[in-house]
């Protein structure tokens, strides 16, 4: 079924016009490359010092921050499964990223909300699979939460080509 809400946009996440920028963060919360490296250095070190409070993060779970210099007004840190590393159970604790992450979002009253490609960098999950538990993952919880306050949930591609890998999982 197609849902109007979800869109695929090119570009970078830290610069998105939304209520809530998704990080794909590591266990510690203190910071790293990638994207995560990307968002603390847009919201400034006011994203640091908080993320120090809140005693780090499991695999597919998440926790909200506020977004400091960022267009956005919460940064919610999820921690995603590295490849390999959790005995099959890689789909299940991305798709909990996934669904944590829509779940603290409505908590917080967004309406809008970006995500990266959680887990398709240094975490190596291949970027196909991730796209299909990405937007299996959000269509099941639109569908099983008719009281959500998101409107405008936008799956980030970095570059063209990972957007020319992420729309197919749309249709
Ligand atoms: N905007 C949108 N997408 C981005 C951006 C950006 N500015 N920068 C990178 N990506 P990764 P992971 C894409 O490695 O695999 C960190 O060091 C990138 O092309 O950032 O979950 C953390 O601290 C890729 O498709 O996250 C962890 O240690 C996707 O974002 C670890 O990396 C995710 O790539 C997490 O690894």
């Amino acid at each position: 079924m197609d849902d109007e809400r979800l869109k695929v946009v090119t570009g970078d996440i830290t610069v998105q016009d939304v209520d809530v920028i998704v990080n794909a963060a590591n266990g510690s919360l203190l910071g790293g490359g990638g994207v995560d490296g990307a968002i603390h250095s847009a919201a400034g070190q006011g994203l640091l010092e908080e993320c120090r409070t809140l005693g780090g993060c499991g695999v597919g779970e998440a926790k909200a921050t506020a977004g400091y210099q960022l267009a956005a007004a919460h940064v919610i840190h999820t921690v995603g499964p590295v490849y390999g590393r959790h005995d099959g159970a890689e789909p299940d604790l991305l798709a909990a990223c996934y669904r944590n992450s829509l779940s603290l979002a409505d908590e917080l009253g967004a309406t809008s909300i970006a995500f990266p490609g959680i887990s398709t960098g240094v975490y190596g999950y291949p970027k196909h699979e991730a796209a299909d538990i990405a937007v299996g993952t959000i269509r099941e919880y639109l569908r099983s939460h008719p009281g959500s306050s998101l409107a405008d949930i936008r799956l980030v591609a970095f570059s063209k080509s990972d957007a020319q890998i992420i729309s197919p999982a749309l249709l």
